[in-house]
């Protein structure tokens, strides 16, 4: 199954960008954007995990979360790949404690597991929010953005996700686990 690891902003935060870039969906008419639902920032990209693997692949998982602390994010700022300019995928971006050492640890635990394959694309914490079929110039719809103002959370727990590829793709939440609070508060 495809499967991969995400933190999901809570509902408030993402009612704020929701709010934010409705009125200007019109601006790049050649964007799908993602249902709401659906919206998550990738930690690790798996892809094809056998059915076999999937079992001790939670135990690494749960093992690797459970030795990080929760983090201070925020959203701030949108921007697209591979460029504003020659867009894709736009997204709103991460700020805040670094989200690498986690997604390192998630990503060797997954390795130790079996399940090989993951995303070896420099790691870039994002939320995507559309998706363009050809390239695109997203210059005037991210200059009439407004700026995100406020939109920190601490993110407690990592989401083990399943996606259904398909007409429109569908995730599947399989497990939760909480970072683990520093002792000291
Ligand atoms: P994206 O949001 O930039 O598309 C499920 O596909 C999630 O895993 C998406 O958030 C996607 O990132 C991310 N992902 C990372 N690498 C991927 C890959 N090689 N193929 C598909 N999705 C990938």
């Amino acid at each position: 199954m495809r499967l991969f690891t995400a933190l999901v902003p809570p509902g408030e935060v993402l009612d704020e960008v929701e709010r934010a870039i409705t009125p200007f969906a019109g601006l790049a008419p050649g964007l799908r954007w993602s249902d709401r639902e659906s919206w998550h920032i990738t930690l690790a990209f798996f892809g094809e995990v056998p059915d076999h693997v999937v079992p001790e692949l939670e135990v690494r998982l749960a093992r690797a979360v459970a030795r990080h602390q929760p983090l201070d994010l925020a959203l701030s700022g949108f921007g697209a790949f591979s460029s504003v300019r020659r867009a894709r995928v736009f997204w709103a971006g991460v700020s805040g404690d670094p989200l690498g050492p986690l997604a390192d640890s998630v990503k060797a635990g997954a390795r130790r597991a079996g399940a090989g394959q993951t995303d070896l694309k420099r790691f870039h914490p994002h939320l995507t929010l559309a998706r363009g079929r050809a390239e695109q110039d997203l210059s005037p719809l991210v200059e009439a953005l407004p700026e995100l103002e406020n939109l920190g959370w601490r993110a407690e727990s990592v989401r083990l996700v399943r996606s259904h590829l398909g007409a429109r793709v569908r995730y599947e939440s399989l497990a939760e686990w909480a970072l683990t609070p520093s002792r000291r508060g």
